[in-house]
């Protein structure tokens, strides 16, 4: 598991060589606008709760038969196991956004969980539109400009909106 800062000392290692210029005008940068990426965290983080269960809403307004008998999200036991799967790529998407890097997302969620999906029977393009939904709605409380410093957090949202993506593309 990599943030950006241990990514970079991992690369220059391996070639065993001293940090580039360019890594470290990026790190510097990373490091200046920090307080960007902990506020978008943090609206994430408290807005949690809201943000699955409105992008499950969306999901079964457009899927109905998911929650008709026969369907994956059809029973408490399987919309629980469900509404705690969005939840639990939301909180990994957080990480990521938190460390600038993908790889928590990635070894500790994503990994296998395409298989993990077939084995079960749950629709994988089914779970990879509620993340999309999740996505709009977490990038659009994160950009709110409303009670928060104002600036420019174009590039930090289209990195947020790449770890969704990232892991709708893992199951899709
Ligand atoms: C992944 N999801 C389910 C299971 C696992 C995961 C391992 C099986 C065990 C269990 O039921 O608890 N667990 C989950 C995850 C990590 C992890 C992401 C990452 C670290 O450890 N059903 C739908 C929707 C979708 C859904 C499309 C969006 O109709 C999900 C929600 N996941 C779903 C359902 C089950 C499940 C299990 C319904 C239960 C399936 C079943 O038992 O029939």
């Amino acid at each position: 598991m990599f943030d950006a800062f241990s990514r970079v000392v991992s690369q220059a290692d391996s070639r065993g060589e001293f940090l580039s210029t360019e890594q470290l005008d990026a790190l510097t940068q990373m490091v200046k606008e920090g307080n960007k990426r902990l506020d978008t965290v943090n609206r994430m983080t408290s807005n949690s709760a809201s943000i699955v269960t409105n992008a499950a809403r969306g999901l079964f307004a457009d899927q109905p038969q998911l929650v008709q008998p026969g369907g994956n999200a059809y029973t408490n036991r399987r919309m629980a196991a469900c509404l705690r799967d969005m939840e639990i790529i939301l909180r990994y998407v957080t990480y990521a956004t938190l460390a600038g890097d993908a790889s928590v997302l990635e070894d500790r969620c994503l990994n296998g969980l395409r298989e993990t999906y077939q084995a079960l029977g749950v629709p994988g393009a089914s779970v990879a539109a509620g993340v999309q939904k999740m996505k709009e709605e977490a990038v659009r409380l994160a950009s709110d400009p409303n009670g928060i410093t104002q600036g420019d957090c174009s590039q930090l949202m289209s990195e947020v909106a790449s770890y969704f993506d990232r892991a709708a593309a893992a199951v899709a």
